[in-house]
This record gives structure tokens, sequence and C-alpha cells, in this order.
């Protein structure tokens, strides 16, 4: 036994060979000679999770011991990928494994690559929160995920015949080896039935929530490894189970059947990732996820405060909430229902802990995506949390400025419901309001946050509203993606830029330095390698390697503007055929996103890039300068190949519709040049990089609203105006790039003229075009353009999400790291 304890703690080669051929053995049941590449996979990462638990109990043990005051990020998305790289980087046992495994002559490479890519997010929401988790975890602070283990995560995009096709995502098919479940760990949640009133024990009304349904959240907890492994914290993901009720009791006349049914039902509430839907609004089983994980997440958090206090006094210095968008809002009226009908806490005291404990994040102002739910649907799923709604709402507006100025139109904009049409509940708004600080996630956001949704809200609490500009782990996003990179940066500077991103800044004078140029450009060019082998091994289609790796990699949305560089695109390769003559520089266009399975246009919008790229790959008038790519199936593990390779960063929303942006981040620390507008972090990141090294093009936000509020804008004129515009759109029109359907693209087509162009493509597009001449005209200058490159990585260290999480911690959360004492 003694020796199997020190045997599972090891973190030397021949320990790490031990322990692979045991656990191979003992619990994958194979032998080596048996065993597949994915029986390899778990082998390693069971016998990694070994080496991680000590620490975890430590980590925990630690803060249980010092009654730390704790932060619980409430997500509904965290979308992780892969965990052994990222195990083993930030345990420092990189190398000892690649070694262990290649004395069993097996490729480290390959075992990673078995790992399926855990996708329990969309897209920037839920990728934030795991980024936060990482930067928690390293900097020692007592930060908790919580979110649902969605039995499928985000769904599988393929093309069949250039359109997008979805497929489920199974990514717990063989199991997961990083996860403990702990059955014991189990809370019911309750939906519909009714509430009755009766008399407390001292005569005062108050309310019975009775006859509802059960489910039970099930806990299953995954280990958080902070850089260098002195902290591990944990993500606790809930999944739906049945209650008993389901298994036992007395059945006759098919009611067995019937029961059956209702428990494969109630476990439906954590199958699947929603797909981010324009429909989503209205849909009862993602509300009902939404209450599923947020009550559950409060009975956890309120059970571990009463193991030391036998009051609610000190909730909110022992606990912050942190509501990542309104998918938890509910949250708060679920809080006020525990306190107030659980705990027997008055009313007014209870609002006041619920307010100092909760906070929430913004992460849109795009209308369609602000969460309403119907109240007659509340009513009927909640009809408690109905009640509180009301009562929360009708104390507010009691009190507020706008009852006092006699302010009608005002006071229906802060209610909590909205009701013009079918009455709704307005969860920014019951978020907002219930918590002590809002934020926005970049500068521009968090501006137009107070100037717009919250306009009303902001002049009622001046003080409520902070932003904190988004950012990205370095060890996922630079150490563990781009290894040339991090050791080139490593061997002038030292690694403490892996945890003090800011450190990055001694390389600004190094790009003045010939010899750093050319090992910089040397370790980009890897990577467009190992990009440019991916591309063909998913594409078929076979890139130049000193071509402008020109990247648009995010979800697929109007607002993105993925049309914009198509149709940049499609005036370049006319340029090239009608110009064979000149040098032109070798542009490679590289996108991938997937887009919502009901959002049509979108995914119109997809197959016109792959038509598109089908007629300029296979045209030998542009000689292979122009080549154009869609990868299928974006997700972490795509992203982590591409965000290194990449020369030319497109960041082209219509100004003020991207909240921040992240992929941004990736790209610009990787050392890609910036093409974008002045929206969400953008406008951060060319302070930071500076003016001369982003290529900032179109209207601003501020343009973009008088332009809206003059109604002046005619994007007929705007197209008869540009010749090359005028072409490309016809080419579109015309059949050119899909002969057998050559009406496919009216939709498109429409939307950009009659339409209105709502999101200024047409508007943006010369000064687009003038912006990708100027990028074209700077690569054929290696050295100006390596030089701009450098700077870009040097200056951005400040986007670290080590950064983002302390501005949290020290301006919302008020919790401390909690170190490891040092015992030596
Ligand atoms: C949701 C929906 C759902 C209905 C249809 C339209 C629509 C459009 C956008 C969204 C996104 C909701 C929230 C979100 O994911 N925001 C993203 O958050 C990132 C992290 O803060 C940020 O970097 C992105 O700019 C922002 O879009």
């Amino acid at each position: 036994y003694k020796t199997r304890e020190i045997e599972r703690r090891s973190l030397d080669v021949d320990g790490l060979k031990r322990s692979f051929l045991e656990w191979l053995v003992y619990s994958v049941g194979k032998d080596a000679r048996a065993a597949t590449r994915r029986d390899w996979f778990h082998t390693v990462a069971l016998s990694v999770r070994d080496r991680l638990v000590d620490r975890w109990m430590d980590t925990t043990r630690r803060y249980y011991q010092e009654d730390a005051k704790r932060v619980y990020y409430l997500s509904l998305e965290f979308l992780i990928g892969r965990l052994l790289t990222n195990s083993l980087s930030n345990l420092g046992i990189m190398e000892e494994c690649r070694q262990a495994l290649d004395r069993l002559g097996l490729s480290m490479d390959e075992v990673i690559d078995a790992e399926p890519d855990a996708a329990l997010g969309n897209g920037g929401l839920g990728r934030l929160a795991a980024c936060f988790l990482d930067s928690m975890a390293t900097q020692a602070l007592p930060g908790y995920g919580y979110g649902i283990r969605y039995e499928f995560g985000l769904f599988e995009q393929r093309f069949e015949h250039g359109w997008q096709v979805e497929y489920p995502e199974q990514w717990l098919q063989f199991g997961n080896p990083w996860e403990f479940p702990r059955p014991e760990v189990l809370y019911p949640v309750q939906f519909y039935g009714r509430v009755e009133e009766f008399r407390d024990s001292v005569g005062e009304k108050a309310y019975r929530w009775v006859d509802a349904e059960r489910v039970l959240a099930m806990a299953y907890d995954t280990p958080v490894v902070g850089y260098s492994g002195e902290t591990i914290n944990t993500l606790r993901l809930w999944s739906a189970r049945a209650t008993r009720d389901f298994n036992f009791g007395h059945f006759n006349d098919g009611a067995y059947m019937k029961a059956v049914e209702q428990k494969v039902l109630s476990e439906n509430l954590s199958r699947v990732l929603y797909p981010n839907d324009a429909t989503e609004t209205g849909k009862e089983l993602r509300f009902k996820q939404e209450y599923f994980f947020t009550s559950a997440s409060l009975q956890d958090i309120l059970r571990r405060f009463l193991q030391h206090h036998n009051n609610f006094d000190d909730l909110p210095s022992k606990a912050a909430i942190q509501l990542n968008d309104t998918h938890p809002a509910i949250g708060i009226a679920e809080m006020m229902r525990l306190l107030v009908d659980q705990h027997a806490v008055r009313w007014d005291r209870a609002w006041d802990i619920t307010r100092a404990t909760f906070a929430y994040t913004n992460h849109t102002l795009l209308p369609e995506a602000l969460e309403a739910w119907p109240v007659r649907m509340v009513e009927r799923v909640l009809p408690r949390h109905m009640q509180i709604i009301y009562e929360i709402n009708a104390r507010f507006l009691n009190r507020s400025k706008a009852r006092a100025a006699g302010d009608n139109a005002r006071l229906a904009r802060l209610s909590l419901i909205d009701e013009r049409g079918d009455r709704r509940v307005r969860m920014g708004n019951l978020a907002f309001l219930g918590s002590h600080k809002v934020n926005g996630v970049s500068a521009l956001h968090t501006d137009l946050m107070k100037q717009t949704v919250f306009a009303d809200f902001h002049q009622e609490f001046p003080d409520r509203i902070t932003n904190k500009t988004n950012g990205i782990t370095p060890r996922r996003w630079l150490k563990q993606a781009n290894p040339a990179l991090s050791e080139l940066i490593t061997s002038r500077i030292g690694d403490g830029w892996i945890h003090d991103l800011g450190q990055l800044t001694s390389l600004v004078e190094k790009a003045d330095d010939v010899v750093f140029r050319e090992e910089f450009r040397r370790a980009k060019r890897k990577n467009k390698k190992r990009l440019a082998a991916y591309i063909a091994r998913q594409t078929g289609v076979e890139v130049q390697v000193d071509s402008i790796f020109d990247v648009q990699v995010k979800r697929m949305h109007e607002y993105k503007r993925q049309l914009l560089n198509l149709l940049h695109a499609v005036a370049l390769y006319n340029e090239m055929r009608d110009n064979p003559m000149v040098s032109w520089v070798p542009v490679t266009k590289i996108f991938a996103g997937k887009a919502a399975p009901s959002y049509h246009m979108a995914k119109l919008i997809i197959k016109l890039i792959n038509d598109v790229a089908k007629v300029v790959n296979h045209d030998p008038a542009v000689h292979d300068n122009l080549k154009i790519v869609y990868l299928p199936n974006y997700n972490v593990t795509a992203a982590e190949i591409i965000m290194p390779a990449a020369d030319l960063s497109e960041q082209i929303s219509t100004a003020g519709l991207e909240a921040s942006g992240t992929g941004n981040m990736k790209l610009a620390l990787n050392g890609a040049l910036t093409i974008g507008t002045l929206d969400g972090a953008n406008v951060e990141i060319r302070e930071h990089v500076g003016s001369d090294n982003i290529f900032i093009f179109g209207l601003t936000a501020e343009e973009v609203a008088d332009l809206k509020a003059g109604g002046g804008f005619n994007p007929r004129e705007v197209i008869a105006s540009n010749p090359s515009l005028k072409r490309a759109l016809d080419m579109i029109s015309t059949g050119v790039f899909s002969p057998e359907d050559p009406n496919r693209y009216h939709p498109i087509l429409q939307a950009l003229t009659d339409g209105g162009d709502h999101f200024l493509v047409t508007a943006d597009f010369a000064d687009y075009c003038r912006a990708q001449e100027a990028a074209m005209e700077l690569y054929r200058d290696p050295e100006e353009w390596t030089r701009k490159a450098i700077l870009n990585t040097a200056n951005m260290g400040w986007f670290s999400s080590d950064r983002t999480v302390n501005e949290y911690a020290q301006e919302i959360w008020e919790v401390k790291p909690v170190r490891a004492v040092d015992d030596g």
C-alpha cells in the first residue's frame, strides 16, 4: 500500500511510466498490446489525476480551515477544451510525461489527440468562464465554478455540399477521466405546483410551495489546476437525476412504463447545451436548466456557509456570487426564497444580504439576446419565484426616483416586467437590481451599457456599473498552444511572463533586434506549417505557408460581418484576375465558426463562403495567390492550432455590437496584426499595441449611432458608387458561385439592399479594402511586419485574465488569495 501511495505521487519519468502500466492493466483493463490510443489517453489522464488529488484536497482543506471568503462563478457555460496538456503543463511535468510515453514506444501527441474537446459552451462567454477558472486557481483565489454537466456539448459541425449540418457531440461516450462523481452531493430542485399562504409561529403571513415536481441535482467535480499546481480549485457541474419516487412505489395498468418515461423526461434537464439559438426565449426547458443549476448551486453554497455560521449576517463577507450573464439571474429570487421561506429571514434583511452577495456581468447589448421570460411561463414553472419577483418590483418601484418625479414612462422601463404585449420578466433588470455591482466586459461596452440598456438604472444607481475588460489565460493561449514562441520568449526574458504577463513588455526593445525578428518569424512559420497541415487534412486544400494567413474565427453572426471579409475576398479575386502581371501578395483567407442551427442567414453565409472558396481555389488564373478555406467544427482544440499561426486577425464587427471579443486578444498575443473596427476590446488593444501596429477602419460606434438616428443611409447608393463592391455583389446575385442555383443568395443581397444593410457592410466596405491593402503592402516588408508583430505580443500582457480576475477580486468580490503556508 505504502509503495503504491508513493508511486501515485511521483513526478519523475520512471514513476510515471510505472503508474501508466499499472493504470492500463488494473483500471483500463487492457494490456499494452491491445491498448488503443484512447486507452492510453485514459491511462495517462488517470495517472495525472492521481498527482492532483493530494494538492486538491489540501486546497479545499485550506479554504475550509481559514473559513475564507469564496467566489462562486455561476455560468451556464464552461468551454474548457482538452485538459491533459493543461494539467501536465500546469504541474510542470510535460517533458517527464513525454519521455515516459516515449519509453513505452508511444507518441505523446497521439495520446493528447485522443482526448475529446469539452465543449460545454458556445463561444466567448463560455471560454471566458474557463479562462477565469484558470486565473483564479493560478492566483490562489478561492474560486468555484458552478454549471451544468451537459451530456451533449455544443453540436459537431460538418459540411455537406458546403452546408452546415449538426451532429450530436458525445464527449462523454467513453467516460471522462477528469471528473469525480459525487453521488452523495445531491439537492432537490422543484418545478410547477402552487403556493399556499399560511400564518407562521408569530402570526405573520408566510408562503409554502406545494405539489411541486422534484428533480435531483447530482454533483460532478473536476479539479482546476492553477499554474505550478499549488492551488487546485473545483469546477462543480450538476447532472439531473430522477427522484426515487420513480424507482419504487406500486405500479399497475402500465403505470410502470409511465413512471420510467417520467424518469427519462426529468433527466433531460442536463441532456444538451442550447446552441445560442435565435429562438431560445420561450423555451421552457432552457428556463428550467437555468433554475436547475442555479438552485442546486445556491443550496450548496448555503450548506457550506452554514458549516461555520448559524445566521446569515456574514454571508456577504464569506461568499461572492458572480452571475455570468442573466442565465443564473433567477438566483436573485431563489436566494430570497431560500432565506425568507426556508430560513425565516425577514424580507428587508434578506434583500440586503442578497444584494451584497450577488454581482452581475453583462455580455451583450443586442436586444434579441436579452433574456425576457413570459410571465405566464414563470408563474407556471416557478410560482413562488414569480410572487417574489412581483414583491421585489413593487418595493423598488415604490421607492424609485422616477415615481417621485411622476415619470411613468421611466417607471415602465425600470420595471422588472415588460408590460408591452405578452408580459415578460426582464432578467437583466432583475440581475441589476439584485446585485451590488454590474459590469461590462470592455471600456466601450460599459459606456454603452450606461447610455443604452441600463441608462435608467444607471441614473438610479450611479455607482453600480463598473468596467472589467475581459482577458485570456496565457497558460493555454501562449504557453501550451504556442511552444515555439513561448520557448523563444523564455530564452530572452525568463519564464516569469507565464504568471505575470506584463513582463512581456521587456520584448519591446527586441522588436529592433534583427536576430530576434528572424527567430520570431521562424516560430510563426513553424506554426503556419502546422496549421497548413491541419487545413490539408480537414479540407483537402493546399495552402502556401508564405501567404498572409488572414484569419476570422468566431461564431457566425451577421454583426460579426464574415460577409464583409468575403466580399473583400471576391473583390481581391477579381483584381488578381484583371491584373495577372502584378506580383500579388499571396493571401489565405481562413474562416471557422459555427452558426446557430436555426439561424438561416448565418448558415447561408457559410454556404456562400464555401461556394466562393470552391471557385477561387480551382481558378488557375489567380496562380494560387488566393485561397479560401472554411475549417469545419471550430472548437477550443482547433483554436489552439489556429491562433499561433495567424498573421492577420479579423475583428470587423459593426462598431458598438461586439461587447468585447477575446479571440482578438488570443491572436494579437500570438503576434497577429489586427484589422478591425473600433469595437469592444479592439479599442483598448489599439491603446496598448499602439495605433501604428494595428489596422483600424470603419465607422465608430458613435458614427453608427448617429447614422441610424439620422436614418440617412442608402446602401444602393453606396453600392452604385463603388464598382468593385457592385461587381462582387452582381457576381453573387447572378449565380457565378452557384450556377446550379443562381437565386440561392438572394436573401443575402436582399438584406444588403432593400433590407437596409442593418450591419453596415456596404457602408464600411471601401475603408475595409483600404485597410486590407495597407496590410498587404506591409507584408511585402517582412522586417517591418515582424517588428509590428513583436510589438503586438510585447504589449498584450495587460489582456491576461489574471489581471481581469484580480480586478474582480479587489473591486467586486473582495476576496484575497489563500496561499499554502510555507512549511519549509
Ligand atoms: C446571444 C444571442 C442569442 C439570441 C440570438 C442572438 C444572440 C447574439 C449574441 C448572443 C451572445 C450572448 C452573450 C455572449 O456570448 N456575449 C459574448 O461574451 C464574450 C465574453 O464577454 C464577449 O467577448 C463577446 O464580445 C460577446 O459577444
